[in-house]
């Protein structure tokens, strides 16, 4: 296929209710979106999940933008590519900047799958029909509330419940939490709030039978963590230092981490997440698929990865309407019981809901192949 013109879009979206993590509170989300068509007219989409500004890591929605529009698509732009894990390769010899990177292969790749009459599922190897998903809860100091929360979603249906912690807001409310729902798989996600002088307080948390902490330490850490490990039973899962299969085989061969939360943008894309899968697989490491509060089109990809076999714990792929009042897909993601079915429609799935997106629609540039 030729990569004749693509289309980006910088979006803002706001969130139904605001999300608070150890970094603060999100009450919108910028992000980029980019259409990609072939010679034949078919067309891919992407999302970039950099946020818009450098928290959880060093890109940003502008940062993606610049080096997609001076560095990454002057790499595909009118090259003929047989198949998707093909960028990865182009892509090469640029450092990092995985978000942007994954912004532009994730489109190829759906458009790959439309133009072969593949889902994006299938596409990539996937076989499950249906995905289990959890969700994932911000940081509420209203415990009440927050109790009421979670108690709302698990009536919902979702498969296992996140919520976020920092110093401050751990122990206690995790005590109260299994308190009020003593059977439910619960996980707590730190983003890298702690540091090993937190010992003795992290290992409190053994106490509540958590299906794992989600990146405890540093965010560039892989060292803390294993030391960490020794002395937790709580399994560690990393989620933002893990970049690469590289780095998911160090943390491996280390112990500092026990299972792997993917996210496509942070690794760099579907060929790369597949990888990572794969690895962890033949080790008999659970990987799950994080979230960074996409909109549709990025939630579909997500959907399409955790069809692949190790994908055996719940995702925090929760549906559209968790997120937003009006998603930009057709139909949206919808969570039946904790499950989401995997759709059927070649690529994604899931048909751009051109109305919606245009409203959400900052700025559009266009690009082609000479
Ligand atoms: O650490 O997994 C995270 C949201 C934004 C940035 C980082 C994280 C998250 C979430 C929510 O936990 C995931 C989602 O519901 O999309
Ligand atoms: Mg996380």
């Amino acid at each position: 296929m030729i990569i004749k013109e693509v289309t980006i879009r910088k979006m803002k979206m706001s969130l139904k209710d605001p999300f608070t993590t150890s970094f603060g509170t999100f009450r919108d989300k910028d992000f980029l979106l980019l259409e990609a068509k072939d010679e034949l007219g078919n067309t891919g989409w992407g999302e970039s999940v950099a946020f818009h500004s450098p928290w959880y890591s060093e890109e940003t929605l502008e940062t993606n933008l610049h080096m997609i529009k001076d560095f990454l698509l002057p790499l595909v732009l009118g090259k003929e590519i047989g198949h998707p894990d093909e960028v990865n390769e182009l892509f090469s010899a640029i450092r990092r900047n995985n978000m942007a990177k994954s912004t532009v292969e994730g489109a190829i790749w759906d458009l790959y799958a439309k133009r072969n009459k593949l889902t994006l599922a299938e596409a990539l190897g996937g076989e499950q029909e249906k995905i289990e998903v959890g969700i994932s809860i911000g940081i509420d100091e209203d415990m009440n509330r927050l109790v009421e929360t979670v108690g709302g979603f698990i009536e919902e249906g979702y498969k296992r419940i996140k919520v976020k912690i920092k110093p401050g807001f751990d122990v206690e409310v995790m005590r109260e939490l299994r308190r009020n729902f003593p059977d439910v798989p619960m996980m707590a996600d730190a983003n890298s709030a702690y540091t090993l002088e937190d010992v003795d307080l992290l290992k409190q948390l053994d106490e509540f039978n958590l299906t794992m902490i989600e990146q405890p330490l540093a965010s560039d850490d892989i060292i803390d963590h294993a030391t960490l490990q020794k002395q937790l039973e709580t399994p560690i899962c990393l989620d933002e230092s893990i970049h690469s299969l590289e780095d998911t085989r160090k943390a491996i061969e280390l112990g500092s981490t026990k299972i792997i939360n993917i996210k496509i943008g942070r690794v760099g894309g579907l060929t790369e997440s597949k990888k990572i899968h794969d690895y962890c697989m033949e080790r008999g490491i659970p990987v799950w698929c994080g979230g960074m509060l996409e909109s549709g089109i990025g939630r579909a990809h997500n959907v399409a990865l955790t069809t692949l076999p190790n994908f055996i714990l719940p995702g925090d792929t929760a549906g559209s309407s968790r997120y937003w009042e009006q998603d930009i897909i057709s139909p949206e993601v919808v969570v039946e019981d904790g499950y989401i079915t995997v759709p059927t429609g070649y690529g994604i799935g899931y048909e751009p809901d051109f109305e919606a997106m245009d409203q959400f629609t900052v700025e559009k540039m266009h690009f082609k192949a000479e």
